[in-house]
């Protein structure tokens, strides 16, 4: 079995290409060229690996020429691709991870190196401390000031591994052990299970008829690194990707138990502990024992367990609901004699935030609309870029009236979804809005997002955030803090005051799925629904399997307690109209007149129109 697939691997390699390729000045028609088929792997649906006879269907793939494709093969064959090798090496070794700075593109990078004398990350740093580098052209303080805070948030941000690449890792995982017949149960544990936005190791749970044979089985595996550990009981080893993972052999009668408690969080097991002692019982790994004021551990005695078999046996013996793993973070969950009714998957029935050819997305209006339906979605709000993000080819004013048309005729002849006509629409500096009043109320759907000055201060940034959220015409705040787990801090507004913006005018906050930024974050979410704030969580799709997104964001919202009650994307398709409607002045005095002009009550006609 191989854990990371080929297109990951050859699309980290021709990433590296293409980057040493500008570093040593190359044709720069090669370098898109190479960029190109680096996205266009990371974005196949197909696993190229199959094809490794079959040439020609690899040109045949967009953005995939000839010379790609022979180096393709060539990687599916040897595991290595010669021109990479001989590409690396033309620069010093430590350049790449330069070029792993947030914030420093090749052009930069290549002056730090040719001017500055710039090999590694230590050379970079000597050269920010002995101020060498403000002598170089091109660098301005403020371009100085930027790589001395990227460097800092390198260093801050840790070796962890974000969760939507974790997940697939341990499915397999999971995957290649429950496929042998020695296995009786697997599952993973750990943070992943808790669905936290990063996570240090994965954690591994089995029972085996032969746990010897289950633990050869885990350290064989095809992208094994290193086996740091192997035994009965526990095995360790590196993958090459560089995260660890634990695989933990128990009882299959305990395995409850050991489920509960190496899911963790800590904190959750240390309060589930002193609950059990004050019950009279102890809690471990292997059961729920009766106290009987021996220290030493009952399971070794031969103490039989009151519960061990599931975790909801031991929840309940200790006179509680079972709790989902999102919740085990001791923030207040255990007090609980209810479990909120958290959002599932099942629950999300739409789309509000998803891209098209017309701006940076990859796929049309029909392709977009064909996925979400697939996906068993009753609507899908088509949300472009606005004029500012140049770099995601905005739409003009001219454009978006034309966009707006074009989604028009496909709603119209589309059946079995309905098809919104929206936008992304950027929130300036200043939190005022990428296009007028007048264009925005013609949209179905206002997603509202900060895309461009994200070190601004927390309280420019509040007041940024919190005028965007009141803005009459806006649905959603997306992405609010712009965000990127392990890569960029975002903003830090005070989101106790941007939730209550959201709260006052009816406007929901977003989750945006997509695991590199999970923002809101979790505890982001938490505020929001203690507030009474509508939640959004949206893939932000650019591409078909960006809808597979969507997990990472639920769990998200699970780990922040909210409820299909206050997610839009949960509510039916008359609610959500509803609730849109409500955001727009014409369709209500619309409303109003197809009323027989009589007002609903309590609210006047001319009142209607004095919203506008
Ligand atoms: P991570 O890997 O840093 O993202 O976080 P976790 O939560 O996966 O932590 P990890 O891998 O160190 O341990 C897995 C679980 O095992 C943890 O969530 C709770 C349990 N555990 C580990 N060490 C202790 C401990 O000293 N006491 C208790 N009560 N539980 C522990
Ligand atoms: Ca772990
Ligand atoms: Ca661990
Ligand atoms: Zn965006």
């Amino acid at each position: 079995m191989c854990i990371m697939s080929s297109n990951a691997e050859l699309a980290r390699l021709f990433t590296e290409m293409a980057a040493v390729m500008e570093l040593t000045g190359e044709n720069p028609f090669r370098i898109r060229a190479t960029e190109k088929v680096a996205r266009t792997l990371e974005d196949l649906t197909l696993d190229v690996s199959t094809l490794v006879d079959e040439p020609k269907r690899l040109v045949a793939i967009e953005g995939i020429g000839e010379g790609s494709a022979q180096r393709i093969v060539e990687f599916l064959r040897t595991g290595r691709i010669a021109e990479h090798d001989e590409l690396l090496a033309k620069v010093p070794k430590g350049l790449l991870a330069v070029l792993g700075v947030p914030g420093l593109g090749p052009k930069t990078v290549k002056l730090l190196w040719e001017k500055g004398g710039v090999t590694d990350l230590a050379s970079l740093k000597e050269a920010l401390d002995s101020g060498t580098i403000e002598k170089l052209p091109r660098m301005g303080e403020k371009t100085v000031q930027n790589i001395r805070e990227s460097l800092d948030f390198m260093s801050k941000s840790s070796s962890r591994m974000r969760l939507g690449e974790a997940m697939p890792l341990a499915e397999e995982i999971v995957a290649h052990l429950s496929a042998s017949a020695n296995v009786e149960r697997v599952d993973f544990a750990g943070s992943l299970r808790r669905g936290r936005e990063t996570i240090g190791d994965i954690d591994i749970l089995a029972s085996a008829k032969r746990p010897s044979a289950a633990s050869k089985a885990f350290t064989s595996m095809g992208d094994v690194q290193k086996v740091l550990a192997s035994g009965e009981t526990k095995s360790s080893v590196r993958l090459k990707s560089g995260v660890q993972v634990d695989l933990r052999l128990v009882d299959d009668e305990a395995f409850g138990a050991a489920l509960l408690y190496f899911t963790g969080s800590k904190e959750h097991n240390v309060a589930l502990r002193e609950l059990a002692v004050r019950k009279g019982y102890r809690l471990n790994e292997y059961g729920l024992f009766p106290d009987d004021d021996d220290p030493s551990p009952p399971q070794s005695r031969g103490v039989r367990p009151v519960a061990a078999a599931k975790e909801e046996d031991i929840y309940r013996k200790l006179g509680l609901p079972w709790c989902p793993p999102e919740m085990r973070e001791d923030r207040g969950e255990l007090a609980l004699k209810k479990i909120p009714k958290l959002i599932e998957l099942d629950d999300i029935k739409c789309e509000l935030h998803a891209h098209t050819t017309a701006s940076d997305g990859r796929l049309s209006i029909e392709e977009l609309a064909a996925e979400a339906k697939r996906r068993g979605f009753h609507t899908i709000a088509v949300t472009d870029h606005s004029r500012s993000s140049v770099q995601a080819n905005g739409l003009s004013p001219e454009r978006l009236r034309e966009h707006i048309e074009e989604i028009r005729r496909v709603a119209a002849r589309t059946k079995g979804i309905a098809i919104l006509a929206g936008s992304e629409v950027d929130i300036h500096a200043d939190g005022s809005l990428d296009y007028d009043d007048d264009l925005l109320a013609e949209l179905d759907i206002v997603v509202a997002s900060p895309h461009a000055s994200l070190r601004q201060e927390p309280a420019k940034a509040t007041d940024r955030l919190v005028r965007a959220v009141k803005h009459p015409l806006v649905h959603i705040l997306g992405h609010p803090t712009g965000r990127l787990i392990n890569a960029r801090e975002g903003l830090h507004p005070d989101m106790d005051k941007v939730i209550a913006a959201a709260v006052a005018s009816n406007t929901a906050l977003e989750i945006n799925a997509n695991y590199l930024r999970l923002d809101l974050r979790d505890h982001h979410v938490r505020s929001a629904v203690d507030a009474g704030a509508l939640v959004a969580i949206n893939t932000d799709a650019h591409s078909t399997d960006h809808f597979d997104f969507l997990r990472y964001g639920v769990m998200t919202a699970r780990r922040g307690w909210l409820t299909g009650e206050r997610c839009v994307n949960a509510w039916s398709s008359t609610r959500l109209r509803e609730w849109l409607e409500s955001k727009r002045p014409s369709a209500r005095s619309r409303t109003v007149a197809a009323a027989g002009g009589s007002a609903k009550k309590g609210r006047s006609p001319r009142k209607a129109r004095a919203d506008r």
